[in-house]
Parts: structure tokens; sequence; C-alpha cells
């Protein structure tokens, strides 16, 4: 995010930031000397601010900035109500994830009261993708193969694929959680070709195997149930390798329990 030029603010807020560096360079060095307010729901936040107000519990920051507005006795504009409902919206995953509380379709009914209106609101977030990425998702989808009697499925995204539906690869980002939907899954992984030999793998698990484990191997990283990874190899040498580390995972998990 970069500052309006010319202004030089003493007072910066920041939302939604678990730390400092994902804010870039330009707004670090306002920060420097501006007070910050660091407004935010990690619980890894690294607390950067001159005030932070953490709240872990929070299913969005949306969540806050509304405690804090009614603490202030400031109304919420139906404009208002749409920006914060979409904040709720999309860190709840459309109401999905573990996350949707109580809290969380409370404060949304609220705010579809105060003016957000739900249908028009998803259409916008969820309903506007180009039929590139539809046609790209077709091929992909099409690559797809189930192991481990439905345990694990994975597919691929060729640069190939990517020419025939005339895509870019950043259109791929929804192929991974639509692999996850199967039924009974355990693990769900995408490798996408980037070059002749570079590999990204995208690998979702519902199971017992800890998917940033898994990628940690392949120098990469992320969260217990969503995880990826760069791989300096060939599309189908990556393939081979992670999914050995996939089967022996997975195999490992399922002795645990
Ligand atoms: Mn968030």
């Amino acid at each position: 995010m970069e500052p309006p030029a010319g202004t030089d603010p003493e007072l910066v807020f920041f939302f939604d930031s678990g730390n400092l560096e994902r804010s870039g360079s330009s707004v670090k060095q306002i920060a420097s000397h501006a007070t910050i307010v660091n407004i935010d729901h990690h619980p890894s936040n690294s607390r950067f601010g001159d005030i932070n107000v953490i709240d872990p519990e929070a299913s969005a920051v949306g969540q806050m900035v509304m405690e804090l507005l009614d603490h202030l006795d400031y109304p919420i504009t139906p404009t208002m109500a749409t920006n914060l409902y979409v904040a709720l919206l999309t860190d709840t995953g459309g109401f999905r994830h573990e996350n949707t509380t109580p809290r969380a379709l409370e404060d949304a009914a609220r705010l579809a009261r105060l003016g957000a209106d739900p249908g028009h609101i998803a259409t916008q977030v969820y309903k506007m993708r180009p039929e590139t990425t539809l046609k790209l998702s077709g091929l992909a989808l099409a690559t797809m193969r189930i192991e481990l009697e439905g345990r694990l499925a994975w597919a691929k995204v060729t640069r190939r694929m990517l020419r025939e539906a005339g895509a870019v690869m950043a259109e791929s980002e929804g192929i991974i959680d639509t692999l996850n939907s199967i039924a009974g899954l355990e693990l769900a992984i995408l490798f996408k070709e980037v070059s002749t030999d570079l590999t990204k793998i995208s690998v979702r698990s519902r199971g017992g195997v800890d998917a940033a484990a898994l990628c940690a191997t392949f120098g990469g990283g992320g969260h217990i149930r969503a995880a990826g990874a760069e791989i300096q190899r060939p599309m189908d040498e990556a393939v081979r390798l992670v999914l050995t580390a996939a089967k022996e995972a997975i195999g490992a998990a399922s002795s645990k329990r």
C-alpha cells in the first residue's frame, strides 16, 4: 500500500497486518516517525505499533473496526457496512472456515441490516471469474489422480494448459480448493509448471498430515492446513518426489492415530 504522494502523516493505522514488513517499504519509512496504531487478529502479530489492539478471537479485523466505531459512537453507513461485510465474508472463506463463529454471523446480520447486500456482495466477490479461469480449471482437473483409496488427490497445471485456456498462472489459484472438496480426502496437491525447471506446489490437508511440514522438506512452508513450496525441478520429477513424500506422510499420520 502506497501513502498518497507528498503527505507526511503523523498517525498511521495498520489493519490485518501481522508484521510491518507485510506493508511495504514506503509505509515503513513513514512509520519510523509517525504514531502507529496496529489493529489485527493474527495471534503471531509482532506488536510493532505504539498502540497494539490484537484480538485473535476476531474472525476478521472488520469486526474489531465495528467495535471501535461503536465505542466512538460513530454511525456505520451502508458503504461502510458493505466494506466491513466483505472483510467478514472473505476472512471466513464465505462463512465456511472454522472461524465462522456465532459472533461472526451476528456481526454479518447487523451489517446486512445497516445496508450491506449479501447477495450482491457474494456476486461481486465470488462470481466475477473470467472464463479463461474456468477453462484452465477444466484442463487441470482432467489430469486429476486419486490415490490411497481416496485419501490423496493431485493434479497438474502445465504451461501448455495456460496457452490453451488463454490464462495466466495466477488463475490457477482456486483449483487446489476444488480438489480439496472431494469427500473423504486427506491431502490435495496441485503441481504448477512455472518453467522447464521450476515447479510450484500448493498443498491442502484435512487429515493428520501437517501441510507446512511436508512443504518444508522442499524449502516451502505455510500453515498446517494450507502450505506451498517452489521446487527447482522439472514438473515430472517434482511430481515423483512430492508424491513419495506425501504418501510417507499420510502413512506416518495414520499409524499415529
Ligand atoms: Mn484477516
